[in-house]
């Protein structure tokens, strides 16, 4: 693997978390560090206790395999190995992995003395997964809340959990949620379609500048966010998605325990309905 002309420059040392400088070295291209070690640690083992699973189980269809957690009644405890041990011990290895993973990202930018904007929204998607697959469980009492790992099986799950609180999109917190994934797909389609764009003006030409791109939208609708601001408003939007996403999870069946639908409620006993003609409460 060739190294780029300008790789050696930024292969500085230092900027490790844990272990000075016994893991600060690179393999090819990829950075390793103490953290490059677990990540790879769990990432292997966790994979490999799929594999074990699937041996055990009744199928190798890759549609139908699946590790799933213990049975609800066993709570909060240790399972035995095949009927959600293995499930456990892979929980694990994936948060594990996921946030070793995070802290290689940080102990990269501080090499290179950049901000810590990508592990932070790497942090927020792995706070998603923890709250799906250990706070909400522990919250509730019991590891067999939580989704098991299978193509076909987790759809499943995703569909009971949904029907359990009536219909999840009355929830207000996923409305919140969906609001920004299309948002963010409206903001993520706008700067890739303007970027192309300005890249690509025809055979032949050169290609424009950011002072078209500004000048493009305030034709269009008379206000440019700019170049830094449309990055920060993609930060944010996608940040926001994934953190609704984990809240209007993990409050039902936590703080939430009824029928979706039920919620607004508050709208109708608000008491400015008070002796509405027709209304429900007379
Ligand atoms: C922009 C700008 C960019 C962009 C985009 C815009 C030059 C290259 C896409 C336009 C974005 C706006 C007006 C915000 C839209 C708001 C929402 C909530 C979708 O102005 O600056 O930089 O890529």
């Amino acid at each position: 693997m060739a190294l780029l002309s300008f790789e050696r420059k930024y292969r500085v040392p230092g900027g490790t978390l844990v272990g000075g400088n016994l893991f600060d070295f690179w393999v090819g291209p990829f950075y390793v560090g103490f953290f490059g070690v677990t990540t790879f640690f769990f990432a292997v083992l966790g994979t490999a206790l799929i594999f074990y699973g699937a041996a055990m189980g009744p199928t190798w269809d890759p549609w139908l395999i699946s590790i799933n957690p213990p049975d609800v009644k066993l709570g909060l405890g240790f399972a035995p190995l095949l009927h959600g041990g293995l499930w456990q011990i892979i929980t694990v290895c994936a948060v594990g992995s996921f946030i070793s993973w995070a802290l290689r990202e940080v102990e990269i930018c501080r090499k290179l003395g950049i901000g810590l904007h990508v592990p932070m929204a790497f942090g927020v998607a792995i706070f998603a997964y923890v709250t799906l697959v250990v706070f909400r469980p522990i919250l509730m009492g019991a590891w067999g809340y939580a989704f098991p790992y299978g193509i076909f099986s987790h759809l499943d799950w995703v569909s009971n959990t949904g029907y359990t609180y009536g219909n999840f999109h009355y929830n207000p917190l996923h409305m919140i949620a969906v609001s920004f994934f299309f948002t963010n797909a409206l903001a993520l389609s706008l700067h890739g379609g303007l970027i192309l764009s300005a890249a690509n003006p025809g055979k032949g030409k050169v290609m424009k500048t950011p002072d078209h791109e500004d000048t493009f939208f305030r034709d269009l609708i008379g206000y440019s966010i700019g170049t830094l601001g449309i990055h920060r408003l993609g930060m944010l939007l996608a940040m926001s998605a994934a953190f609704f996403s984990a809240l209007c999870i993990g409050v039902s069946g936590t703080l939430y325990f009824g029928q979706w639908v039920d919620w607004w409620s508050w709208w109708l006993n608000l008491p400015i309905w008070h002796g509405v003609h027709g209304g429900i409460n007379g």
